[in-house]
């Protein structure tokens, strides 16, 4: 969990690869969906290009649809779910479903300025629709409106993992790993 431009999808594939489980990023299966021109991605594009979430019943079925693949079986990662109370609710019950624990909810914590100066840096090089400065701005609203809240919800379970994501990309993923290794079996 994090900001956009926090460093999400650029730890989670590291963190991932070390526990051996997929990295499952909503964002990127919305992207791929975009990028086939899928119906799927045709309704999520209108959300992201305006920096607002993609519908919860959209999102919340496609989790539950990737968690059912056979390389999710032994666990996974997930990137980006859940963002809002009802995804919350909606994991909760998956995981009940499917007999896996969630073990813990990492937390990427950035100041405002370098986040925007990340997503800005890679609008020059990505071009991604939703990394103009006004939908930087929108998205960002959103996530304090929708998914900050949730921070306090696993922080009542107990399962924060609070990591400083500032720095280079390697110094964060050293902390990640550190961070983690504190985390009960
Ligand atoms: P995401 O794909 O999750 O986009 P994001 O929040 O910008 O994070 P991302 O993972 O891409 O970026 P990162 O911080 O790694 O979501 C995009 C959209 O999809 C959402 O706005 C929404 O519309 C929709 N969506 C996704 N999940 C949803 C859900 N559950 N419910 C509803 N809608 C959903 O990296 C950003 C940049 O910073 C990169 O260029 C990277 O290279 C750079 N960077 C990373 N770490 C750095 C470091 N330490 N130093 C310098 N640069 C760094």
């Amino acid at each position: 969990m994090g900001p956009p431009g926090a460093g999400k999808g650029t730890q989670a594939k590291a963190v991932a690869d070390h526990f051996g489980v997929p990295a499952i990023s909503t964002g990127d299966i919305f992207r791929a969906n975009v990028g086939q021109g899928t119906p799927l991605g045709v309704e999520a594009k209108r959300y992201m290009d305006a920096g607002e979430y993609v519908p919860d019943e959209v999102t919340n079925k496609m989790v539950r649809d990737r968690i059912a693949e056979p390389d999710a079986e032994k666990g996974f990662l997930l990137d980006g779910y859940p963002r809002t109370l009802a995804q919350v609710t909606e994991l909760d019950a998956m995981i009940d479903a499917t007999g896996h624990r969630l073990d813990a909810v990492l937390c990427l914590t950035v100041d405002r300025e370098a986040v925007v100066g990340r997503l800005l840096k890679r609008a020059q090089i990505e071009g991604r629709a939703d990394d103009t400065e006004d939908v930087i701005r929108r998205r960002l609203e959103v996530y304090a409106e929708e998914t900050e809240p949730l921070i306090e919800v696993y922080g009542e379970r107990g399962l924060v993992v609070s990591v400083d994501g500032m720095g280079e990309v390697e110094e964060v993923q050293q902390r990640i790993f550190d961070a983690l290794d504190d985390v009960p079996e």
